[in-house]
């Protein structure tokens, strides 16, 4: 389903669209009602000649009831919003044997390591690249950002994801892909000037391709 949204392309992309359009239709529908009442009761009860005001003191069962509906549906959507936030960015939600990349964000652009053919950060055959994140599809990815001078968010709209990265604290950003092809990383916070060109391509590939994509780059970064 992608209607208003971008197609979705991640593990939890399904939960938040969801959301999104229960909340866009309840709203919705709240917005109809009161703003239709109240020009229905505009033109009800507009000024005549000979009509009077009169006092009423309330009516408690219905104030009870707009009160009580309204109450009950934005807790339903809290604790429904606040499981799915606990999925996607709750302390222990990084899957097991994620793939980790670092990631550092500057004015204006960003930076991603790649593990290499060993998979594992930190050793000889990891190797950068500048605006380029290439991953595979169907496996969970782990982003340890951090941002080298302003805050930074990592967003991929079809992914569903978005992430300020505050200098001096970072951010741990996790997801799984389940399409293939090219998609738009931006930067979501304005951080200068040059805010608007800060923008990078994430490649998604299949777990082949992936491989020898890998192959064919790390020999690039030994050279270094
Ligand atoms: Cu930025």
């Amino acid at each position: 389903m992608s209607w208003i949204l971008p197609e979705g392309i991640s593990t939890f992309a399904a939960d938040i669209d969801l959301i999104y359009y229960w909340i866009l239709v309840i709203t919705g529908i709240v917005f109809v009602v009161v703003e239709g009442g109240l020009l229905w009761f505009v033109i009800k009860y507009r000024a005549r000649p000979g009509r009077k005001a009169y006092y009423i003191q309330g009516n408690t069962k219905a104030e009870i009831i707009w009160s009580a509906i309204p109450a009950v549906t934005v807790v339903f959507i809290g604790l429904w919003s606040a499981i799915i936030w606990d999925d996607i960015k709750g302390r222990d939600s990084v899957p097991e044997g994620s793939l980790a990349y670092d990631v550092r964000a500057e004015q204006f652009e960003w930076h991603f390591t790649h593990a290499g053919v060993d998979g594992t950060l930190g050793t000889a055959d990891d190797f950068q690249l500048r605006n380029q994140l290439h991953v595979p599809v169907n496996q969970p990815v782990v982003l340890n950002a951090t941002a080298e001078d302003v805050i930074h968010a990592f967003f991929v709209p079809a992914l569903r994801v978005k992430q300020d990265i505050v200098p001096g604290l970072g951010a741990v950003i996790w997801f799984e892909a389940t399409s293939t092809g090219e998609y738009e990383i931006a930067c979501a916070e304005l951080c200068g000037m040059g805010h608007y060109r800060m923008r990078a391509m994430l490649t998604i590939h299949t777990q082949e391709e992936y491989s020898q994509w890998l192959a064919s780059q790390s020999p690039v970064a030994t050279a270094e």
